[in-house]
């Protein structure tokens, strides 16, 4: 749905509250620079504003906007990026101001960023759609790429004229696109709920996999089912559920575990709502294995960004559950052990899924949670 052109180079730009430190941006930045990379491209420069809260207008000061056009010239920057959720006018005067600098430049906020993530990985019917649906939602009529512009000059010559008249067609045939589409992603989901009903009669047990992104869940679905899913050292590599096998010699109903996209920190509602139906469909399951990578330095945020969506967003708090500490071979005993006393240990697993380490005991635990169910 979007054309891409990749290794651009980007500009990255923050807006803090005043007294922000620098260690409490940091995590922010590198983590719109992984996004940046898993999209393929290079960031050059950063460009960080604080203050009380950012302009209704340019986001940015006004003074601060005028500093980066000169940046984007100076750094022949391609796409700007923003750490942030904008308001399409907003994205608009950003992108009138920032032309002065390189005529073709792209404004992105989080959300296009993640959106063009999204768009490169999704290959089935389901993901496209809901990423269609999630652009057409972040971008209003103006996805038709004039509705913004005609708007302005309805109103700024004070006439009801084409202009106007031009977006209310514009704004029906978006509404219009949105509902089409909820029709078509409403089906897909009725599909899935029919084939999940029908294991359920059948006795098969469901767990799933969750856990923030990159945290390693298709490697562990891939050492757990024999599969050969793809892996990668990048952000949202998984975006379609899928769903492998889990042979457990002891119980004796079919056992499936499901693989799906991993969760990020301020993921946009947008976008989640968009991906929720996919989510829950894979979340609901006898048992989930929340999946942390235990060498990651903001491992305390990132356990609590997922532990908050699962209870609060997907109000799925009383499920079975076991931590999954994974990537145990790239740290020290130490910090496992840390790890050890921390969380309650039959709740609780250790593995390396690229070393194969810990898997058996991770089987079962998987076991005695599901022979509870039986
Ligand atoms: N050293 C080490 N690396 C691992 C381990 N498990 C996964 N990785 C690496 O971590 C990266 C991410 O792995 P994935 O399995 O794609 O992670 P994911 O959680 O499915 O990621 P998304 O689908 O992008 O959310 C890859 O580079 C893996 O090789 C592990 O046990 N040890
Ligand atoms: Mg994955």
């Amino acid at each position: 749905m979007f054309e891409h052109n990749l290794n651009k180079r980007f500009l990255l730009v923050g807006f803090f509250p005043k007294g922000f430190s620098d260690d409490r941006i940091m995590p922010h930045l590198e983590e719109l620079d992984s996004l940046v990379k898993t999209y393929g491209g290079e960031t050059v420069a950063v460009s960080i504003q604080r203050g009380f809260q950012p302009s209704r207008v340019t986001y940015v000061g006004s003074g601060k906007a005028q500093e980066i056009a000169e940046k984007v010239a100076a750094e022949k920057i391609e796409v700007v990026v923003l750490n942030d959720i904008l308001k399409s006018g907003q994205l608009y005067t950003l992108e009138k101001i920032w032309q002065r600098g390189n005529l073709q430049i792209k404004v992105w906020d989080k959300v296009g960023l993640i959106l063009h993530i999204f768009d490169l990985h999704a290959d089935t019917a389901e993901s496209k759609l809901q990423i269609k649906l999630a652009s057409f939602r972040h971008m209003g009529p103006r996805i038709y790429g004039m509705g913004y512009v005609l708007s302005r000059q309805g109103g700024g010559i004070g006439t009801r004229g084409i202009g106007e008249t031009n977006t209310e067609i514009m704004k029906r045939h978006w509404r219009n696109e949105i509902r089409l589409i909820k029709g078509k992603l409403a089906k897909i989901v009725k599909d899935h709920e029919t084939h999940i009903g029908k294991r359920k009669k059948s006795g098969t047990l469901s767990v799933s996999l969750v856990g923030y992104t990159n945290s390693g869940k298709t490697s562990l679905y891939n050492a757990l089912t024999g599969k050969n899913k793809l892996v990668e050292d990048k952000l949202f590599a998984t975006l379609d559920s899928s769903l492998g096998r889990l042979y457990l010699p002891e119980i004796n109903h079919p056992v499936l575990l499901s693989d799906t996209i991993g969760f990020i920190s301020q993921l946009p509602p947008l976008l989640f709502d968009s991906f929720k139906s996919t989510l829950m469909e894979s979340l609901n399951s006898d048992l989930i294995l929340h999946v942390i990578d235990i060498s990651d330095q903001y491992i305390d945020s990132k356990i609590k960004v997922v532990e908050d969506i699962l209870r609060q967003d997907l109000k799925l708090e009383n499920r079975r559950q076991i931590n999954v500490f994974n990537k145990t071979d790239k740290v020290s005993l130490e910090i496992i052990k840390i790890f050890k006393n921390k969380y309650p240990e039959e709740k609780t697993c250790f593995v390396s899924s690229v070393k194969g380490q810990g898997l058996d005991i991770l089987k079962q635990r998987i076991t005695q949670e599901l022979k509870e169910l039986l």
